[in-house]
């Protein structure tokens, strides 16, 4: 069922999608809802370009002909569209379950507006039951694992790091980093984690996305809600 309130959001999503526009494309399962039906449109007639933010999103692209473009190529995005994997009444999220937050992150921040597509699952009333992915450097791994403890114990917080791991080893990010899972059960003040943990070397970028998401659509048994922040 939650496969089909996905592709209700991702649908609705799509109708915001204007020709001429240049789009940020989301990662995920829903994300991936939306794409096939960017390319049933662009199939009939609809002009846009798209930055993907991921590797698995551009080879989705590629394989139903929507149109790509980079980043470098086009700076200044006016939509993206992606997934998550929790957000608040304010539309802060947690991202990167996927692994692709750094690039999903860089892409929303170049957007005008970004939308967010879920199931009404991932709506909660605060953010934290789902880990907090944290990317950081392979170098000095320990070091700043440790950093990151020390900002969890400082704002009270759950100490559980898990080093992600796929097939075995360390699962390796489109930007060749690696990502620490926090399971923290609850985030008071999620503002002030995601600037602590900016804040530490090492860490790359984390999964709160604060200040970002200026829509979402989501989508449960009483049809397709839009929240504003
Ligand atoms: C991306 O895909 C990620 O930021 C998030 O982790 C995940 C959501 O996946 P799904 O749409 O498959 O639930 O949006």
């Amino acid at each position: 069922m939650s496969e089909h309130f996905k592709q209700l959001a991702a649908e609705r999503a799509a109708e915001d999608v204007k020709s001429g526009m240049r789009l940020g494309i989301g990662t995920g399962s829903t994300a991936e809802h939306f794409v096939r039906a960017l390319a049933v449109k662009v199939s009939e007639g609809l002009q846009v370009v798209g930055v993907p933010t991921s590797e698995r999103t551009h080879a989705l692209c590629v394989e139903l002909g929507v149109p790509m473009t980079t980043l470098d190529n086009e700076p200044e995005l006016d939509l993206t569209v992606d997934g998550a994997d929790e957000l608040d009444a304010h539309l802060s999220l947690i991202k990167g379950g996927g692994g692709a937050l750094l690039r999903e992150k860089i892409v929303a921040a170049a957007s005008k507006e970004m939308v967010v597509i879920a199931d009404s699952s991932k709506a909660v009333s605060r953010l934290g039951a789902f880990p907090l992915p944290i990317e950081v450097v392979p170098f000095g791994l320990e070091a700043t694992r440790r950093s990151v403890l020390s900002v969890l114990s400082k704002l009270e917080l759950p100490d559980v790091l898990h080093l992600r791991e796929k097939d075995g080893q360390a699962f390796v990010t489109d930007g060749g980093h690696v990502i620490l899972d926090a399971h923290l059960e609850d985030i008071p003040d999620a503002r002030e984690l995601a600037m602590e943990l900016t804040a530490i070397p090492g860490v790359v970028d984390h999964g709160l996305f604060i200040d970002l998401a200026t829509r979402a659509y989501v989508a449960g048994e009483d049809g397709v809600a839009e929240i504003l922040p």
